[in-house]
């Protein structure tokens, strides 16, 4: 097949599992073009049937105050779709992917048919979709989808809840994990700065408010009182700031690790101990998922789709994201029960296995070759 998959290139799940899709399909024979304004972050180097295609962004005009993002998005995706005769345009994050892919097939009228999927990730459906400037349009661009799917249950039930989205049958096809990147060590490679017996915690995110980085540093504040550890923290975002002056404020700043946005994050996870993710609300949790991959059982909150991907007790531990002592306390127990923290990375490791790339691949595929066929 001849699939277009348009995604945000930045640092952050949805991009991420757009690009994996992206390039398992490629390993799979079909061809496949990435359209956005920026390379994909995970797209890394020469891969075989895998093209890339920059949106112009050259349009600016001083009448212009804001540049129409959307429109030179469709534009692209209408010129990317006829020239590479493309079969399926599959958009990961609906706004405003999922209206720019509708423009691009509408304008395609009968030159070619056009199906166009799109895979609804997070806030697109729980917060910045539901924004007044949003939310109709929002929902148009999903009811007019060829086929819509969500990462996870919770996220489907919640589109329903907030859109209606009478008319649509939203398939539930969750996130995975490419286990021959991501899998367990013995051999434990920690940075240089992590003390030999010091336990490594770590967490990945865009440091956006809803992953609540601060109060993670709240926490770890708490922990590093009881066993000697260390923070270390991927990404960059806006409460990076916030965060540093809270590590700083209660006296752990050399403990915690603020190591910006990297690309290749296995190794890494390979040596922490726990992984930390105490989100206000998250419709599945890939950060989790890669962690548990690599042997690393994982502390998040009770919330959204989080549940579907963690299990309480098995895989790690799951806590009222309110409930900051608590989540501290279960760090600390993890930590100091070393057989209880070896059954959870098994734990981890089997679960993130239900959730390999091999298994949930095929069913994108399966999907774009029932709209072919329709
Ligand atoms: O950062 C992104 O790319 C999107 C982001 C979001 O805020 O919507 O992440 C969402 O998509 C990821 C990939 O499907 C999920 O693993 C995250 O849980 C989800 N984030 C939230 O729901 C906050």
């Amino acid at each position: 097949m001849r699939i277009g998959i348009t995604c945000y290139p930045t640092y952050g799940g949805s991009g991420a599992v757009a690009t994996e899709l992206g390039l398992a399909l490629a390993r799979r024979g079909h061809y496949v073009h990435f359209i956005s304004y920026a390379s994909p972050f995970r797209l890394r180097g020469f891969a075989e049937r895998v093209y890339f295609h920059e949106v112009d962004l050259t349009g600016a005009y001083p009448l212009l105050e804001y540049f129409p993002y959307s429109l030179a998005l469709a534009v692209k995706q209408h010129e990317v779709a006829l020239r590479e005769e493309l079969d399926v345009l599959h958009v990961h994050y609906a706004i405003p992917h999922a209206t720019a892919a509708y423009l691009a097939r509408e304008m395609l009228e009968d030159q070619r048919p056009l199906r166009v999927v799109t895979t609804l990730h997070g806030t697109d459906i729980t917060l910045v979709g539901q924004a007044h400037s949003f939310a109709t349009i929002t929902k148009f661009s999903i009811e007019r989808s060829d086929a819509v799917t969500a990462v996870s249950q919770f996220l489907r039930e919640e589109t329903y809840r907030a859109f209606g989205c009478t008319g649509c049958d939203i398939e539930v096809i969750p996130n995975f994990v490419n286990l021959a990147e991501y899998f367990p060590s013995d051999e434990r490679r920690c940075p240089a700065f992590v003390p030999r017996d010091a336990k490594m915690l770590m967490h990945i995110s865009n440091f956006r408010p809803v992953k609540r980085v601060p109060e993670l540093v709240r926490i770890f504040a708490k922990v590093r009182r009881e066993v000697s550890s260390v923070l270390v923290l991927v990404g960059d975002g806006p409460d990076r700031e916030e965060a540093e002056a809270e590590a700083e404020r209660l006296g752990v700043a050399r403990q915690v690790f603020f190591l910006g946005k990297l690309d290749s994050v296995a190794d890494l996870l390979r040596a922490a101990d726990l992984f930390l993710l105490p989100s206000s609300l998250e419709s599945f949790g890939l950060a989790a998922l890669e962690a548990m991959a690599c042997g690393v059982p994982v502390l998040a909150s009770r919330v959204g789709g989080l549940p579907e991907v963690v299990v309480d007790g098995e895989t790690g531990a799951l806590v009222s994201p309110e409930a900051l002592d608590e989540m501290a306390a279960q760090a600390v127990a993890m930590l100091r029960d070393g057989d209880r923290w070896r059954r959870m990375r098994r734990g981890a490791v089997e679960r993130a296995q239900q959730f390999s790339a091999d298994l949930v691949v095929p069913r994108y595929e399966e999907l774009y070759r029932r709209l072919i066929d329709a």
